[in-house]
């Protein structure tokens, strides 16, 4: 371990645990949903496998590599100071890829990568068929990651996929004890379930273990458990992972059957972001303020310099 970068991620935890709540962390795919949810105040980002590879037009089966991955993370970094979360999928590979995995991400500005215990190349959690890696060989790839950081403040999710392969609770905290005594700094538990019922006594029976790191859920079709309901059941952090994708989707959808519909966009125009708040979110103000005039002036003062009027 070289030296400690930004403490970030653990501040945010530590925020959230002081206050009694929870942090909210929202799914990203790209810089302008990364500035959309710094400016809505989410605590924290995710970068999502699901939401990169659907806007690279990829299906989230393993398919967007490690590299691709990683530039969308340098450029989701490039847009917010937030606390950031790489989804790394299974760790692209062997101990010795997960390896290099840790540090291609600390290098691109992730405080924490999330790796899941299934095999290599996974599948989104929401396919069937779902195959889950043995308990020991994801308890190395935990330990490899650990051992590959740079910053002391690096973190590393180890993220249980039981109860989406259709195992029990007690499979997971089998699992989520292997995990943790590799030296995961915090877990992920996945849930399919419609209700908050399983996460509920996942999260009860490992805090009765005496599990004190933090626990992240990610609530995507337990959707009516509420903030306040999985922070009082001893959830630490919740993953908003696909929300801002798919209204993105159907806002998509909508303006252009507006159009198909009315031959305009009239009745869809309040609806839709004006042009100037595209303009202002990447801070064109600030551009034109600053760099603009300067490079106007040098530039007309060295073309008459030169005296070369091209
Ligand atoms: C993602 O956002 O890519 C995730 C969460 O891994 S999920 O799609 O729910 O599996
Ligand atoms: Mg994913």
């Amino acid at each position: 371990v070289r030296s400690t970068k930004s403490s970030r991620f653990h501040d945010m935890l530590g925020a959230a645990a002081r206050s009694g709540t929870l942090a909210r962390i929202a799914g990203v795919h790209d810089g302008l949903s990364t500035m959309i949810a710094e400016r809505a105040c989410m605590d924290g980002l995710w970068a999502s496998g699901l939401g990169i590879s659907t806007v690279n037009g990829l299906p989230d089966a393993g398919l967007l590599t490690m590299t691709e991955l990683a530039a969308t993370v340098a450029c989701i970094r490039r847009c917010s100071a937030l606390p950031l979360i790489a989804d790394c999928d299974a760790g692209f590979g062997d101990v010795n890829v997960v390896q290099r995995m840790v540090r291609l991400f600390e290098d691109a500005g992730a405080d924490a990568v999330c790796i899941e215990d299934k095999q290599y190349p996974k599948r989104n959690s929401f396919l069937d068929d779902q195959v889950l890696e043995d308990v020991d060989a994801f308890a190395y790839k935990i330990w490899a990651a650990k051992n590959a950081q740079c910053s002391d403040d690096f973190a590393v999710i180890a993220r249980l996929e039981s109860l989406i392969a259709g195992h029990d609770v007690d499979e997971a905290l089998q699992r989520a004890e292997a995990y943790l005594a590799a030296g995961a700094d915090a877990l992920l538990i996945h849930s399919k379930s419609a209700d908050v019922e399983e996460i509920s006594e996942f999260v009860r029976r490992a805090r009765a273990m005496s599990c004190a790191q933090p626990i992240f859920v990610v609530p995507t079709t337990y959707y009516r458990a509420t903030t306040e309901t999985l922070a009082a059941l001893g959830v630490t952090a919740a993953i908003y992972a696909n929300q801002l994708l798919r209204a993105s989707m159907t806002a998509m959808v909508n303006v252009l059957s507006v159009l198909e519909r009315d031959c305009c966009t009239t009745r869809i125009e309040p609806d839709i972001a004006s042009v100037h708040s595209v303009l202002d979110i990447c801070g064109t103000q600030k551009l034109l303020s600053t760099v603009a005039p300067r490079h106007q002036e040098d530039h007309a003062g060295r073309s008459g310099d030169s005296g070369d009027d091209r």
